[in-house]
């Protein structure tokens, strides 16, 4: 009887100790200790011992019950505890490190080559001028030589104020402010918004942002005009640009100018960008008119300069190649994201 209940502890041993999993487990629990377990079996033989010997095998009966037990309880424990470090390890996080933070944004297309042709400009000891939004007619209209009846004065064109001030169409007034306020000779840039009454498509927006320009000296030439309109044309495009001059009609220049580059596209021979020409039409540019300088309180007998308006938001267009106008204020992040 001892013998054997020695034979069954052993093995119940190796078999508790090779277990791989809690079912194997249990199958051993149910094979030594079940009702039908070796280990029941054994101990419902204690009829058949002898009365001397009755004690000591019911004693080492016991012992033997309990060591398969807490065997068991033990092996049982450390699965548990594999079970443990194993979600442990796959679930970890370090919550000592850095946390991400906001993420970075970045600048609109429109204030980084602003920003660009603003550097440029100053390099060249130009002023960079700003001004009100709103404005009154004379700084807006009269003060440019823009006569009462010409179209750009009517409610199709400008967004007139209740009290009949406007939004300005162009950054130009802020240039007349400029001319009283710095007196010649002067250099100054004007960037900014500016707002026309228009039907809004893939290229008018009623809202979009213009960057002029202006010099006022002695016996200032459209030899002067060319030179930093190539300059800055240089610097916008990362190359030497070939321009022309077509003559073209503005209230507040005399003699006023187209000016257009070699087409960046074709480089000449003709394409759809530049409509089979070669050339496309960049900035409008002249010489200051005369009256013009008288408004700004500037003698034409003494003084006299050139001025340019760039399309700030047209050029972005051509730069970034953006086919349609309406990204640039319309607030979707697939678009911004890209810059
Ligand atoms: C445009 C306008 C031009 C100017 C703007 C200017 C301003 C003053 C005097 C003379 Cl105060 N000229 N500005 C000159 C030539 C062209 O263009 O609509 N550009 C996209």
């Amino acid at each position: 009887m001892l013998a054997k209940l020695e034979e069954v502890d052993a093995a119940a041993k190796v078999r508790i100790a090779r277990a791989s999993t809690a079912a194997e487990l249990e199958e051993v629990r149910i094979d030594v200790l079940g009702r039908k377990g070796t280990l029941t079996a054994l101990s419902k033989e204690m009829g058949k011992v002898a009365a001397g010997e009755r004690a000591e095998v019911g004693k080492r009966l016991n012992a033997a019950k309990q060591s398969i037990e807490s065997a068991l309880e033990a092996r049982q424990a450390k699965f548990g505890e594999a079970a443990l470090a194993a979600r442990l390890e796959a679930e970890w996080v370090d919550l000592t490190l850095p946390a991400p933070g906001p993420r970075p944004g970045s600048l609109h297309p429109i204030t980084t080559l602003q920003a660009e042709i603003e550097d440029l400009f100053t390099s060249m000891g130009f002023a960079v001028l700003d001004g009100p939004e709103t404005e009154g007619e004379w700084y807006n209209f009269d003060a440019l030589n823009i006569p009462p009846d010409h179209p750009a004065r009517d409610m199709q064109d400008t967004f007139w104020l209740k009290d009949g001030n406007l939004l300005r169409t162009h950054t130009s007034p802020v240039q007349v402010r400029g001319m009283e306020k710095l007196r010649p000779p002067l250099r100054m840039i004007a960037p900014g918004r500016v707002f026309r009454n228009e039907s809004v498509d893939a290229s008018h927006e009623h809202t979009f942002y213009q960057l002029e320009g202006m010099m006022v000296d002695r016996e200032v030439s459209v030899a002067h005009l060319i030179y930093f309109m190539k300059t800055l044309l240089s610097e916008i495009f990362h190359r030497e640009a070939a321009v022309r001059l077509r003559p073209g009609f503005f209230p507040f220049v005399e003699p006023g100018f187209e000016l257009d580059i070699r087409c960046l596209i074709c480089g000449g021979p003709g394409c759809a960008v530049c409509k089979q020409s070669g050339w496309v039409e960049l900035l409008p540019c002249g010489l200051v008119h005369p009256n013009v300088l008288r408004h700004g309180g500037i003698d034409p007998e003494q003084w006299n300069g050139f001025a340019f308006g760039l399309g700030l938001t047209r050029l972005a267009m051509m730069r970034y190649q953006i086919p349609d106008i309406r990204e640039f204020l319309g607030g979707n992040l697939r678009f911004l994201n890209q810059f």
